[in-house]
């Protein structure tokens, strides 16, 4: 892969849906980065699926090199456009978090993608009594110690992923898990009311999800 250029192009590739591409769409709003937002319709994905490095999206193709994983993606624009941590103990706390919410995010994965309506009930009733608890639970109390947000008592680029991929638990889960979690509602507030990105949300691609 070669390295961008000065002035790169950015083009960013996921479905017409916000999932896992939003929280990347969020960070790239935020720091005004120009890029073309490519929404591949459902009905091509089976003739796009090859062309992409590891047959899924989110893919961010920087001049010609399609980089991918959404978090490593999120890491990589979170430092372009300043929103990394000031040091490598701020940025551990950073990869931390990240992690606990995408391991999170699995979990849900596991239940939205069973197909035996019975397990099905069963594992929700798992990650309601257990993991919502354990995983948000933490998370809340990350941002009630961190003024609002969830590392160094500042916005990073985690506090964005957080406030894309959000929507996307709701749809894992069959409803809104973060709901009660008044700290968690409060850091994506503070995400959502940036100018930048509520200018990004009141004019986005309406999708149902
Ligand atoms: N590990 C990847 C996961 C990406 C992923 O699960 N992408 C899904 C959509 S959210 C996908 O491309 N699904 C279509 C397919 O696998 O054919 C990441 O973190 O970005």
């Amino acid at each position: 892969m070669s390295e961008p250029s000065e002035n790169p192009t950015y083009k960013f590739y996921y479905f017409n849906f916000r999932g896992l591409g939003e929280p990347i769409r969020l960070l790239l709003a935020y720091g005004g980065i120009e890029y073309e937002d490519v929404r591949i319709p459902k009905e091509e994905w089976p003739e796009h699926k090859p062309t992409m490095p590891l047959h899924q999206m989110p893919v961010l193709e920087i001049d010609e090199s399609r980089v991918y994983q959404h978090v490593s993606i999120l890491r990589y624009l979170g430092k372009k456009v300043g929103l990394s941590g000031e040091s490598d103990w701020e940025n551990l706390q950073i990869d931390m978090v990240a992690d606990i919410m995408n391991e999170f995010r699995l979990k849900l994965v596991g239940v939205y993608q069973e197909t035996d309506e019975e397990i099905k009930a069963k594992k929700l009733e798992d990650i309601k009594n257990e993991t919502i608890p354990l995983y948000l639970g933490k998370l809340d109390g990350m941002v009630e110690e961190n003024n609002g947000y969830l590392v160094a008592g500042k916005l990073t680029w985690v506090d964005v992923y957080l406030a894309g991929i959000s929507d996307l638990w709701k749809l894992l889960a069959g409803y809104d898990v973060a709901a009660d979690y008044s700290n968690l509602q409060n850091a994506i507030e503070n995400v959502n009311s940036i100018e930048t990105i509520k200018n990004w949300i009141e004019n986005r691609p309406e999708t149902e999800f």
